[in-house]
């Protein structure tokens, strides 16, 4: 005898979930979630990036009511999630050029304009590469011009899209495919690299916030805050990549609350050009922690113990917290 079972769960997780009592679903399935990046993409397990940009995405549509376009860069968020003909995205999505997600932004933002449909909104999107190395003309562009377009940076600190190669973002002494462990100064060279949340200030566009995945409700509500200006916006959220970091897929939250909490990371928000909100550190810890668990920094720890290196990216995260003001007043 033979027994017909029906499969509901032909979707995703999120929707076979919402198959249960409420009390028994999981976040995921909140019936508020719109799943704008669902299940089935390529990402590596324990992808900072795929967590952040699903975190980042359903919480604008959420602000937005679902009437939300997105232009995405070239680099492992586009990759991962689109080999076409497939795609996880679940919303209006565009996939630009590797260096032109800011204009492609602009110019839906223009059509939206012309048509008079202010009701929808952009998000343009891509990973440190992309943004603040050959996106950052199009990027000072769209800011200047205060073009109505949130831009979203995933920082995984490198290309990791193509192999792991140094970025603009890439911080120093890391191990990359081109910035060797080799040498008096093994790793990416200090006095390099650029701050693309302090460049966005400088444009005095009307918000500008920086964020890591270790705390997603943060997120979501800088998403939020965002969605309420007009005009150009910019978010930068710390995405570790286990892959080119070469940590454990199980430590991802755990190694970016870490970036927060030894103050090489700075979280806050700034409008206008001023800082207005800062998430202080809770439990300060040195940078060794940090960089312990990554194996981008192994030559660190070898033979011999290289902390003249880890003293200098200390003192980078004590010039962090004394300039944001990282630290609870005693
Ligand atoms: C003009 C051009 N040069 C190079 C490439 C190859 N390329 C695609 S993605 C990528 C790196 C992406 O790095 P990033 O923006 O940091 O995104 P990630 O993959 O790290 O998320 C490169 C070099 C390209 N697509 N176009
Ligand atoms: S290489 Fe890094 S950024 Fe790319 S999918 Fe894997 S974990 Fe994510
Ligand atoms: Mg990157």
């Amino acid at each position: 005898m033979s027994e017909t079972i029906k499969l509901y769960q032909l979707g995703t997780f999120a929707v076979g979930n919402r198959l249960l009592d409420p009390d028994e679903r999981s976040v995921q399935a909140d019936v508020e979630r719109s799943n704008t990046l669902t299940s089935g993409h390529r990402a590596c397990q324990g992808c900072g990036e795929a967590l952040g940009a699903r975190y980042v995405l359903d919480a604008a549509m959420r602000a937005t009511a679902g009437k939300l376009v997105a232009a995405n860069a070239t680099g492992c968020l586009e990759v991962f999630s689109t080999p076409y003909p497939e795609s996880s995205w679940q919303l209006p999505w565009l996939h630009s050029l590797f260096g032109n997600a800011p204009a492609v932004g602009s110019g839906i933002a223009a059509a939206l304009r012309a048509k008079g449909r202010t009701d929808v909104r952009v998000v343009a999107q891509g990973g440190d590469g992309g943004t603040l190395d050959i996106g950052f003309a199009c990027l000072s562009g769209m800011f200047e011009r205060n073009d109505d377009v949130l831009y979203v940076c995933y920082d995984n600190e490198a290309y990791m899209n193509t192999g792991v190669q140094r970025s603009g973002a890439t911080p120093p002494a890391a191990r990359t495919a081109n910035t060797k462990p080799v040498g008096d100064e093994p790793g990416n060279v200090f006095g390099q690299g650029k701050s693309a949340p302090l460049i966005a200030m400088a444009h005095e566009i009307p918000y500008v916030a920086t964020a890591t995945v270790a705390d997603l409700h943060d997120l979501e509500r800088k998403v939020e805050r965002a969605m309420e200006f007009r005009g150009a916006r910019y978010l930068h959220v710390l995405v570790p990549c286990p892959l080119g970091w070469g940590s454990a897929a199980s430590d991802t939250i755990r190694i970016a609350r870490l970036a927060r909490e030894t103050g090489l990371f700075p979280v806050f928000e700034a409008e206008r050009g001023e800082v207005v909100n800062v998430s202080k550190i809770r439990g300060r810890v040195p940078v060794e922690e940090y960089l312990r668990p990554q194996r981008r920094f192994a030559h660190l720890f070898g033979e011999p113990l290289r902390t003249d290196v880890i003293d200098r990216i200390q003192a980078g995260a004590d010039r962090n917290i004394r300039r944001f003001g990282l630290l609870e007043e005693m």
